[in-house]
């Protein structure tokens, strides 16, 4: 039973969350080529190498979109910009069609008594500066600076909340020393200096906005809970680096101004020249904090003690998993709602920004009766009340996500929407966890 708004204080806002390049259909509207599309089109990096050229048509139908956010009865769209739709080229002249939609999508939104909550980058980097080494070339934060000038000038005027960039640790390490995500680097040196260029980014980024005379700015980070796999230390210790690495840096970057020690000690010979002057941009003062939390992992040592840094090797947990593998855990999020309060931010606002879960059900009979979402959601919800009741400032919670869409590397089959998406047809149906939502969301 998912909890109904009425439990939660006064305010608090609950919301849907999308992206740019996973719903809007890549093809259409003058956008330019991405890293994606470039990512997707060499065999082996995504399931069927699917793209998000027609993803869910969202391009053509986001007035239908907007009014099943509002139907839900959701306060917040959290939604993307996408920067190769704004400037095709990356730089240089705007695709005005480009321009046009977001300010009708955010007009859209208010009509419907929605608040508008953008994120400047989810990912689908321009080809062109992908080509000028994209986040590994430091030059990306004046580019992205550029951007945010261009779409902010546009539409800042009317957005309830901005955050500059979706998920730095996707950005960088699992783009650039996993290789999974585009541009499926597996190289230290590109993944420390985009480690650290996506936060300089970042800063210019809320710099620019306070230019612009916008406010509620805020930092995206996903936070994955990290497990050792047995007592030993040698596992407590790959456990640590790995928390180290994917919940501490970023977070610890922009509120303090310092990398954890156990970071520096794999990176810091990568880091570009006089990194520490950067901080001042990378700390200037937000005004929330978004937490996107999906699961834990198992982490133990490397198997050759002689394995270079970071030395660790993930095992497979015991619990429940979704469609994803990721096992569900939602004890995870009362840590990180504790850590990022108290060992980062304070006062400061915090907002879940995405939470959800994915099935992989193929007919749309089935796919619409997911009861395994809706029980993810209550699970999640019920640690953010507890949360609240503790004293932490939660003061929101997103669902991941509005509509089957995109999932990156893995093609269309994971399936995390709370509305099921046809992708012949493009139709919508809402799932019964929408439903669910629905009820919860209801106003007495
Ligand atoms: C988030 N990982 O991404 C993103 O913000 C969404 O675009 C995405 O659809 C959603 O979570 C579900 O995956 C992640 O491999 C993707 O650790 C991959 C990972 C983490 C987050």
């Amino acid at each position: 039973m998912l909890p109904h708004r009425t439990d939660f204080p006064n305010g608090f806002l609950f919301g849907t969350a999308t992206s740019a390049y996973q719903i809007e259909g890549h093809s259409k509207g003058g956008a330019g080529r991405t890293h994606w599309d470039d990512f997707a089109a060499t065999p082996g990096n995504v399931a069927g190498a699917e793209n998000g050229a027609v993803a869910c048509g969202h391009l053509d139908r986001w007035a239908e979109d907007l009014d099943l956010v509002q139907d839900a009865g959701f306060d917040v769209y959290r939604f993307s910009t996408s920067w190769a739709r704004v400037l095709p080229e990356g730089r240089g002249t705007p695709n005005a069609a480009g321009l046009d939609f977001y300010d009708r999508l955010v007009d859209g939104m208010l009509e419907r008594g929605i608040k508008p909550a953008a994120t400047l980058y989810h990912w689908e980097l321009p080809s062109p500066l992908a080509d000028l080494g994209g986040w590994r070339n430091r030059d990306i934060a004046n580019w992205f600076a550029d951007f945010t000038e261009v779409i902010m000038s546009r539409i800042g005027d009317r957005v309830w909340s901005a955050a500059p960039i979706n998920e730095p640790w996707c950005v960088s390490w699992l783009s650039h020393f996993d290789g999974h995500h585009a541009p499926g680097l597996r190289d230290i040196r590109a993944t420390a200096r985009a480690m650290h260029h996506v936060l300089l980014a970042h800063g210019r980024a809320i710099e620019v906005m306070r230019g612009l005379g916008m406010s509620n700015l805020g930092a995206v980070c996903n936070m994955e809970y990290a497990a050792p796999v047995d007592d030993s230390p040698g596992a407590q210790k790959a456990a640590r680096v790995q928390d180290a690495i994917y919940n501490r840096f970023f977070l610890s970057g922009i509120t303090k101004g310092t990398y954890p020690d156990a970071v520096l000690e794999g990176i810091e010979p990568h880091l570009p020249d006089g990194w520490p002057h950067d901080f001042q941009t990378i700390t200037a003062p937000i005004d929330w904090i978004g937490v996107n939390y999906y699961t834990r992992k198992i982490y133990g040592p490397a198997e050759d003690p002689s394995a270079p840094w970071p030395a660790t090797r993930e095992h497979d947990g015991p619990l429940p998993k979704t469609a994803m593998g990721w096992e569900v855990y939602p004890e995870g999020l009362t840590h990180f709602l504790n850590m990022v309060a108290s060992e980062y931010t304070g006062d400061l606002p915090i907002y879940v920004t995405e939470n959800g879960m994915a099935g992989l059900v193929e007919r749309k009979g089935d796919a619409t009766d997911d009861p395994d979402r809706t029980a993810y959601l209550a699970a999640h919800m019920g640690v953010v009340q507890d949360a609240i009741t503790e004293g932490i400032p939660v003061k929101g919670y997103f669902t991941w996500s509005l509509l089957d869409n995109y999932e990156w590397a893995l093609g269309y089959a994971p399936r995390f929407g709370l509305v099921h998406v046809d992708f012949e047809t493009l139709e919508r149906t809402p799932k019964a966890s929408y439903h669910a939502l629905r009820k919860a969301l209801s106003r007495p």
